[in-house]
């Protein structure tokens, strides 16, 4: 059979440097933003830390050869800022660029695409110190980062993310405080939000002067808000949350300006705009970054349990595969200069039981298997999709919640760091495989 995807699709698996690196003090790594978070009495659900994680410092070739039996096209991982820079500005750390360059090595001779990301949350406390992305200078520290870590490393990587995720690392950072640093103050909340936009165009603009044949873009979380109703009330809380979520980075990224409701909604918590910081917003992009889990139903007061006849995940997320098709399909209507799309995150965290060397997690599976045909639904409506990463490679350091939750396709056994492949991974792995033959 033909395949619904286009050729040379990617297929890939991901994971983020604080999520499972460990290794938080070797080779002269500095804390993060998310070590410190950790020590918060109460800040994680289970006391836990990424201090170890995965150990995947120290097993890399283990984990290297785990992607390469898998069989993924790419993998999606991200460089832990504080340990190439420890101090957010200034010398490098040639041990920590050092561990990146046997990571590319390593994917490279595989026959294993980098796709790499600069940012996934894990900020030098060193910056935070000094005020955080809610301070412009940390926009202009990651402009000078990126630069550095594309010359070191962009000779063998042909896809780099700015950001992942901008609305987490602001709202749930120094919003609602759930997320390190853990500030609860909207105005510096937009301020964040504001210089993290800004911070990616700049990077976007210090990397591509150095003429290497790179593609750059973001990874946003984004999701369609429903209501169960045609109250208008509902639906205007729609508009609302979607203006939050969604519009507030995409107008800004696409058309050069925040969304005037959400401007009104902010009142003086609107961020301090400067002249040429849109300039710096829309620096054009070679694609964009979509991470799919689910969609959101609300009423006019608050997130209300949707219907969710496909079940739900483990985080509460229901399993809603035609959110992906329908929020693709709206934004290459609504901006006529979307670049291409990859879906840099889809994946469900169940919770897997061992049995024997085997982990029968058919629910993750069907997840993938719905969620990759969404996306070819997606692609059949005429959006341009040219990858898929299944979040996440690894069961993982689930921010604040620890290790309760299991996203991964292969089983981390924490206590001796055995790795498992569970059900889902030999599932994608020889779906992988077929779509590779057909093509
Ligand atoms: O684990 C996270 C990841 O770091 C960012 N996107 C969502 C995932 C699941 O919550």
């Amino acid at each position: 059979m033909s395949s619904r995807y286009p050729k040379d699709f990617i297929w890939g698996v991901a994971t983020s440097a604080y999520q499972i690196e460990g290794a938080a003090a070797d080779d002269g790594r500095t804390p993060s933003i998310w070590d410190t978070f950790c020590k918060v009495p109460g800040a994680i659900f289970d006391g836990s830390s990424g201090d170890i994680a995965c150990d995947h410092y120290h097993r890399l070739e283990e984990d290297l050869d785990i992607m390469a039996r898998i069989g993924a096209s790419a993998y999606r991982f991200s460089i832990s800022w504080p340990r190439v820079q420890p101090n957010g500005k200034g010398p490098m750390n040639p041990r920590g660029l050092d561990f990146y360059d046997r990571l590319l090595d390593g994917l490279l001779k595989r026959n294993i695409a980098p796709h790499l990301t600069l940012y996934h949350w894990d900020l030098p406390q060193a910056l935070e110190d000094k005020g955080g992305w809610a301070e412009y200078d940390t926009a202009l520290r990651f402009a000078d980062y990126a630069q550095v870590v594309a010359q070191r490393l962009g000779d063998r990587v042909k896809f780099i993310v700015t950001h992942n995720e901008p609305w987490i690392v602001s709202i749930l950072g120094y919003e609602t405080g759930i997320f390190a640093p853990g500030i609860k103050d909207r105005k510096k909340a937009y301020q964040a939000s504001h210089h993290l936009l800004i911070s990616h165009g700049l990077a976007v603009q210090a990397m591509r002067a150095l003429g290497k044949n790179i593609e750059f873009g973001i990874a946003l979380n984004l999701s369609p808000f429903h209501s169960l109703t045609n109250d208008p009330a509902d639906l205007a809380k729609v508009k609302l949350e979607d203006g939050l979520l969604v519009r507030w980075y995409t107008d800004s990224l696409f058309k050069g300006e925040y969304p005037d409701d959400i401007l009104v909604h902010l009142g003086s918590d609107i961020p301090t705009i400067k002249p040429g910081d849109f300039d710096a917003i829309t620096t054009p992009i070679d694609f964009l970054g979509v991470n799919y889990y689910s969609r959101n139903v609300v009423d006019a007061n608050k997130q209300v349990p949707p219907p969710g006849s496909l079940g739900m995940t483990e985080m509460g997320w229901e399993v809603y595969p035609n959110g992906l098709v329908e929020l693709c399909t709206r934004l290459k209507q609504d901006y006529k200069n979307l670049p291409a799309i990859y879906i840099t995150e889809n994946g469900a965290a169940y919770s897997d039981k061992l049995d024997g060397e085997s982990v029968h997690d058919e629910k993750r599976t069907e997840y993938l298997k719905l969620h990759t045909d969404a996306v070819a639904n997606t692609i059949a409506a005429g959006v341009d999709i040219r990858g898929y990463f299944v979040w996440s490679l690894f069961d993982n350091f689930e921010w604040a919640f620890g290790y309760t939750m299991r996203f991964g396709i292969v089983y981390i056994d924490y206590k001796s760091q055995k790795r498992i492949l569970k059900d889902s991974a030999l599932w994608y792995s020889q779906f992988i495989a077929s779509e590779k033959s057909s093509q």
